[in-house]
């Protein structure tokens, strides 16, 4: 009988092809309702005198099963190794493919740059909403309602009213709207104008505009802050120069041009001879601008500039399309990494 259990145990644990097979067969003999067990519940039936000789050999053929099992354990993991073995194997000897890291994009870089010489002169950076309101993107920055930047020919419209904002300026309405000045802040962000893509346009686009509101500023600090930025951004000491021009929320406005990064002022082909090249816009904040955001022009003034960050970066790194910077082809990515 307990021959039988052993044999039993020794053929099944012999077919078994998984360890998990095998365990379940432990489980037939070994558990607590195996046959082991069950033999051992046997001993009542035993006359007394009998029962430690029956008790050991009952332990005997517990062993014996045991050890049938250990030892079928132990082919099967042969088994399953020798399969390894036998099948595709790993050459740890290649050399192992590197991994692409990833680099901060070349406008962030730029834009960083800016912020970073914002900052150094007090400057806070200041985020807000990419879909505006007409107020704050047009209305609140004294843009007369037929001005033809309010067409849908050049602003994207949302089904809902709103807009795509066109600049940063509605971040500094906002900003004037909720704090008291002194305010002094740098807006980074992307902005959208209904432009078709081209060599030098492109629809969604990026732009850091800076903004200054205290008593009693003038635009002899305007001009100072913005020599300061363009040494800052260059690290060279370049001259700036100031042409009039026209922006609906500031007055004067002007054009700001700063010497030739690549001739120093000499005249070369990106200054097209000039010496000069233009590198943002900027004024005094217009009186109607801070009427819109309820501060008295008597007593608060400041300025306000605006800058593209895909067009300085072009100069800055010599690209000559703006759809590099768009394409997120790894091969000019890479050089900036
Ligand atoms: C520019 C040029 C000149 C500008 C003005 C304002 C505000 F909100 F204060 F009126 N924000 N940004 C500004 C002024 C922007 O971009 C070429």
């Amino acid at each position: 009988m307990l021959q039988s259990v052993i044999e039993e145990a020794d053929s099944v644990f012999a077919t078994a092809q998984s360890e998990e097979v095998l365990l379940h067969a432990k489980a037939r003999f070994l558990g607590k309702a195996g046959s082991v067990a069950a033999l051992m519940a046997r001993m009542r039936e035993i006359p007394p005198a009998d029962r430690p000789g029956f008790g050991q050999a009952v332990n005997a053929a517990k062993d014996r099963v045991e050890a049938l099992l250990q030892h079928n354990l132990l082919r099967l993991r042969a088994e399953a190794r020798n399969r390894d073995l036998a099948g595709p194997f790993v050459d740890l000897t290649l050399p192992g493919r590197r991994a692409e890291a990833g680099a901060v994009h070349p406008l962030r870089l730029v834009e960083r740059k800016m912020l970073a010489v914002f900052s150094e002169m007090g400057f806070e950076v200041a985020l807000g909403p990419e879909v505006e309101t007409d107020f704050h993107n047009f209305t609140a920055l004294n843009f007369p309602p037929d001005h033809p930047a309010r067409d849908m020919q050049d602003t994207f419209l949302t089904t809902d009213g709103r807009l795509l904002r066109t600049h940063t300026s509605p971040v500094q309405i906002r900003t004037m709207l909720a704090n008291e000045p002194p305010i002094r802040i740098a807006a980074p962000g992307a902005v959208y104008r209904c432009d078709t893509l081209d060599m030098t346009h492109s629809p969604n686009f990026r732009q850091v505009e800076g903004l200054v509101i205290d008593r009693a500023v003038t635009m002899a600090d305007l001009k100072g802050t913005l020599l300061r930025f363009t040494r800052g951004l260059f690290e060279k000491d370049l001259e700036i120069r100031l042409r009039p021009s026209f922006f609906p929320f500031t007055e004067p406005s002007v054009e700001v041009d700063v010497q030739c990064v690549f001739c120093g002022g000499s005249g070369c082909r990106v200054c097209k001879h000039s010496g000069w090249i233009e590198i943002l816009g900027a004024g005094m904040v217009d009186p109607a601008v801070l009427a819109s955001v309820g501060l008295d022009a008597e007593v608060f003034g400041g300025f306000a500039f605006g800058i593209g960050v895909e067009r300085v970066a072009m100069l800055f790194y010599g690209v000559d399309d703006i759809r590099h910077f768009y394409e997120n082809d790894h091969r000019f990515l890479s050089q900036f990494a």
